[in-house]
């Protein structure tokens, strides 16, 4: 069977003056275009399950409308996100009606397979590993139904290599490799992989280092972006993690929490590892902001004291921290925007990214806002994107978040404001470094 692989791409803002001030300021823009260069890990996952007597092509798109011709195909499998699975589902319609099997998967359709089969004939609600191939045989056959399931038990050891080859090298900056799903944490409005594995599991580093070693026969020296949520959770798969990543010799990013700052050895063991950069979740810099943030221990807001030390222990490492921030959390009012200018320019991490709280389907922020009365539009879906508001602030209006958003946005991807950062970041290593060489052991000549 002649399959499309189609995935949804690119990176959406509707509010008008971020979208304006997307095309300014660096701080926006460097983390978009990074971003959008990313190609689809999970259809390239499951074209490494495709049986090779089964014709394949893969596609990007990030403007429906241009997507012309339409690819000649039997099967088209689509994976889109929140932001743009309208615009996914407008294309689906239109490859049904050239007689192509439609088949549609990823976060969005997971928490909503209804809403999907008003267009599709298969969705795939959770992970497409462990059914990819009895989809595509039960097409064939013609005995398919209309929705498959996951249970999220799927052994990640047990999962192909990316098909990194099917990339055009020159389109992209940085690919991706997974090395685990899930998260112990709970916060209230994650809507990543936890959607599709609530159990924390991990890849065996041994089968992340293969697949950094097939992205390198497209590439030679990539920059590897971890598409994981907390990279860093059992202490020895981690060492083990990234010994086996700095055994290839590339530069990386990833995500993970603040309990990283309890293991310098780590810390050291990532930058000389060739880690670049990690990103986490800070969310708010004030204790109210993180109140019920995460949902099971309040974990996050147990933290809080710990944040300002954190940004220094981590760079001192030589490690560039990306701290992101959440507005417009319940438990913070409009000196929310002040508050995270203020940490910032405390704390001086080599990064900052700022969103606004988003009711993605599928979380329980998204059933609890619905259930308060307070998502301003049941369905835009479009809104989505991390940067526009879909709900009522609880200690704010919407226009004073969208303004704080612009407003601090502005003052913090500035030339001065980011050229602080990085000589910070700088200044921090540099004092790291130091205070490291005069503990270390005297040697005798
Ligand atoms: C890489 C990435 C991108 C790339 C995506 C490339 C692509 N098309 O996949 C790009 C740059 C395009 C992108 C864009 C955006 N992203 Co993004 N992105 C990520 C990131 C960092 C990793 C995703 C990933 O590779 N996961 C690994 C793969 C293996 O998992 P997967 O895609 O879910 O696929 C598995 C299953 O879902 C399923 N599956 C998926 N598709 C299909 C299709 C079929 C046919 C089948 C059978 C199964 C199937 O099988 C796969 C294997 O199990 C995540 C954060 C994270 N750490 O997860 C955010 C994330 C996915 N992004 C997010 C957001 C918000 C955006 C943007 C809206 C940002 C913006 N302002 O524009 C846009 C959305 C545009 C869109 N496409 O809808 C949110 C999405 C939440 C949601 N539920 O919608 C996430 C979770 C980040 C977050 N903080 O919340 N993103």
């Amino acid at each position: 069977m002649r399959t499309a692989l189609i995935a949804m791409s690119g990176v959406r803002a509707h509010n008008p003056e971020l979208a304006a001030l997307g095309l300014s300021l660096p701080g926006f823009v460097e983390r978009g275009k990074t971003v959008a260069a990313l190609p689809s890990l999970g259809l390239l996952t499951l074209a490494a399950l495709t049986d090779e007597r089964h014709e394949l092509e893969y596609y990007e798109v990030d403007n429906v409308a241009e997507f012309d011709p339409l690819p000649e195909c039997d099967v088209a499998a689509f994976s889109t996100f929140s932001a743009q699975a309208k615009e996914c589902y407008s294309l689906v319609d239109r490859m049904r009606a050239t007689g192509a099997i439609t088949v549609v998967g990823g976060l969005h359709v997971t928490a909503l397979p209804e809403e999907a089969l008003d267009h599709c004939d298969i969705v795939v609600v959770g992970e497409g590993e462990p059914v990819w191939q009895r989809v595509l045989a039960d097409i064939e056959a013609g005995t398919s139904q209309s929705v498959y399931r996951s249970e999220g038990s799927y052994d990640l050891a047990a999962g192909p290599i990316p098909r990194y080859d099917l990339l055009d090298p020159d389109r992209y900056n940085r690919l991706t490799v997974q090395t685990q799903r899930g998260c112990p944490w709970r916060c209230e409005f994650c809507a990543s992989s936890i959607l599709l594995s609530p159990r924390y599991k991990v890849k065996p580093p041994s089968r992340v280092a293969a697949e950094i070693r097939a992205m390198k026969t497209v590439w030679s020296r990539p920059f590897v972006e971890l598409a994981d949520d907390n990279s860093f959770v059992r202490k020895r798969h981690s060492r083990e993690l990234v010994t086996a990543i700095g055994e290839e010799n590339v530069r990386w990013f990833t995500e993970t929490d603040i309990s990283i700052i309890d293991d310098p050895a780590l810390l050291a063991l990532m930058h000389d590892a060739g880690c670049a950069e990690i990103l986490i979740g800070f969310e708010s810099p004030n204790p109210a902001g993180l109140e019920g943030v995460e949902t099971r221990q309040n974990w996050k807001r147990s933290q809080a004291t710990r944040y300002r030390t954190a940004v220094e222990t981590i760079q001192e490492h030589g490690i560039a921290l990306n701290a992101c921030f959440v507005l417009g959390l319940d438990g913070d009012g409009p000196d929310v925007f002040a508050s995270v200018a203020q940490f910032v320019e405390d704390t001086l991490p080599f990064d900052v990214q700022l969103t606004v709280l988003t009711p993605f389907p599928g979380t329980p922020l998204y059933q609890r806002l619905l259930d308060e009365g307070r998502i301003l539009n049941a369905g835009a879906w479009e809104m989505c994107t991390l940067f526009d508001v879909n709900y009522a602030p609880k200690q704010m209006t919407v226009e004073q978040l969208e303004t704080g958003l612009v407003e601090l946005g502005r003052h913090l991807y500035s030339k001065e404001s980011t050229a602080a950062r990085r000589a910070g970041f700088k200044e921090q290593w540099r004092s790291g470094a130091k205070r490291r060489r005069s503990r270390a052991p005297q040697v005798a000549s």
